[in-house]
C-alpha cells in the first residue's frame, strides 16, 4: 500500500539539493501527498541554530534531522531533507532509524568544477579564498553515497526530468 518515506537529498553546496527537493515536494503535492522540506532555512536557523561545520557539528546537525524526519513519516507524511550531509556514517545512522524502505538516498550528483561555476552564493569563492573554513569539497570531505536508492545528475537533466525520475520510483515502491 502507500507509505510515506524519507527522502534524503544529499550532495555539494550548489547541487541544486533545495531546488529539488521543492520541485520533488510541489509534484507530490500534486498527487495528493502530504509531504515538507526541511533545509539550512527551516532547520539550521531555527532547531539547530549554533551548530557549525565541524565533523562533530555536522553529525549532531544530520542526527536531530534524522530524527525530525522519522517523525513526520510517524505521522504519515513524506520528509524531504535537503542537507549535504557529507559522511557517509552519519546518512548510515538516519537509515537505521528507519523501517527498510523508508529511507530514499538520492544522490544530487554535480561536479564541483560546475558547483564552483554556479557559485550562487560566493561561498565557494570566500572558501578558496580562505575566509570560510572547512568547506565542503574546498577544505571538508564529501563522501559519496555507496548505495543511493536514486542518483540524480543535475549537471545532465533537467529538473522536470529529474522529478519525474523521483516520482517514478516512488510509484514502483509503492510510495504514491
Ligand atoms: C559547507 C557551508 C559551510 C561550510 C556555510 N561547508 O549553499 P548553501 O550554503 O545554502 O548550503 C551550504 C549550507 C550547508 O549546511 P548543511 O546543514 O546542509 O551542511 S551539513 O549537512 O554538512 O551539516 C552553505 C552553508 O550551509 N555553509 N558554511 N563550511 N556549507
Amino acid at each position: 500500500g502507500h507509505s510515506s518515506a524519507v527522502l534524503w537529498f544529499t550532495g555539494l553546496s550548489g547541487s541544486g539539493k533545495s531546488t529539488l527537493a521543492n520541485a520533488v515536494d510541489r509534484g507530490l503535492h500534486d498527487l495528493g501527498n502530504r509531504s515538507y522540506v526541511l533545509d539550512g532555512d527551516n532547520i539550521r536557523h531555527g532547531l539547530n541554530q549554533g551548530l557549525g561545520f565541524s565533523p562533530e557539528d555536522r553529525k549532531e546537525n544530520i542526527r536531530r534531522i534524522g530524527e525530525v524526519s522519522k517523525l513526520f513519516v510517524d505521522s504519515g507524511q513524506f520528509a524531504l531533507t535537503a542537507f549535504i550531509s557529507p559522511y557517509r556514517e552519519d546518512r548510515d545512522n538516519v537509515r537505521a532509524l528507519l523501517d527498510k524502505g523508508e529511507f530514499i538516498e538520492i544522490y544530487v550528483k554535480c561536479s564541483l568544477d560546475e558547483c564552483e561555476r554556479r557559485d550562487p552564493k560566493g561561498l565557494y569563492g570566500k572558501a578558496r579564498r580562505g575566509e570560510i573554513p572547512e568547506f565542503t569539497g574546498i577544505s571538508s570531505p564529501y563522501e559519496e553515497p555507496a548505495n543511493p536508492e536514486l542518483t540524480i545528475p543535475t549537471d545532465e537533466w533537467t529538473i522536470e526530468e529529474s522529478v519525474q525520475r523521483v516520482i517514478d520510483f516512488l510509484r514502483q515502491n509503492g510510495h504514491v
